[in-house]
């Protein structure tokens, strides 16, 4: 196939699914449910970050998750598990979600019971930048095991991301990470972008996590009234 065939395919795909996730993206906000899209390494934490997250959220807001990976239904397991409404998608051999599989994920769910919407993407660094889903907020997770050069060396999808959050902080020093080289290589590539620092296993920096995502909910909320 010659190259412009094939960006010409990517191109269609891609329109198709942008249409796709503003409708959506206008159901969400139809029903005041805010949404945000993870992305990360494979193992950097999202599911853990949002069985934290769900579970202090769930004491006044209606949380829900679906969960993308190649295989097995682990991660909605595990998100279930604490309580809060979650699924499952299995992209089989890709390495990203699209919208269509989110909206299929969702159909059964009615939306006006919720408040936010968990989109955990599939482990990759580079194809989920493509893929808008709709999402009001692209969360990037960075565990603090991954090297601090990673925001260099993948800056695409990084780019792409409203707010950043340095996970597994509990054991940065036993990794010799150093947390400020970190940060300020994601500020090289994402001038300005916020970020927060948790150990989810450990529950440090929920607080100010949850508080922020409660924050940019109420905020939508205000706009739509
Ligand atoms: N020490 C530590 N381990 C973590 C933390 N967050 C996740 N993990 C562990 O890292 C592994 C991968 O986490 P998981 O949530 O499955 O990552 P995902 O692939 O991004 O969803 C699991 O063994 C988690 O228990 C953390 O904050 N600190
Ligand atoms: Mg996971």
């Amino acid at each position: 196939m010659t190259e412009t065939k094939i960006f010409n395919i990517k191109k269609k795909i891609l329109g198709k699914n942008d249409q796709m996730a503003q409708n959506l993206r206008d159901e969400f906000a139809r029903h005041n449910v805010f949404v945000a899209n993870l992305v990360s390494s494979p193992g950097a934490g999202k599911t853990e970050l949002l069985q934290a997250t769900m579970q202090e959220l769930r004491k006044n807001y209606m949380p829900a998750a679906v969960t993308g990976d190649l295989a097995t239904e682990n991660d909605a397991r595990r998100l279930t598990k604490s309580g809060s409404l979650a699924k499952q998608i299995l992209t089989g051999t890709m390495c990203h979600l699209e919208v269509d599989m989110v909206q299929n994920a969702i159909q059964d769910w009615d939306l006006a019971e919720l408040d936010f919407l968990f989109i955990e993407n599939v482990g990759n660094l580079v194809c989920p930048g493509d893929f808008d889903l709709g999402e009001d907020m692209r969360v990037m997770l960075i565990a603090t095991t991954e090297g601090e050069d990673k925001p260099l060396k993948y800056p695409t999808l990084i780019s792409t991301c409203d707010v950043v959050v340095i996970n597994k902080m509990d054991i940065a020093a036993a990794v010799e990470c150093d947390v400020a080289l970190l940060e300020r290589n994601i500020h090289e590539v994402r001038p300005g972008v916020p970020i927060f620092k948790t150990s989810a296993k450990k529950g440090f920096g929920i607080d100010a996590w949850t508080a922020f995502l409660v924050d940019q909910f109420e905020a939508k909320k205000a706009v739509a009234a």
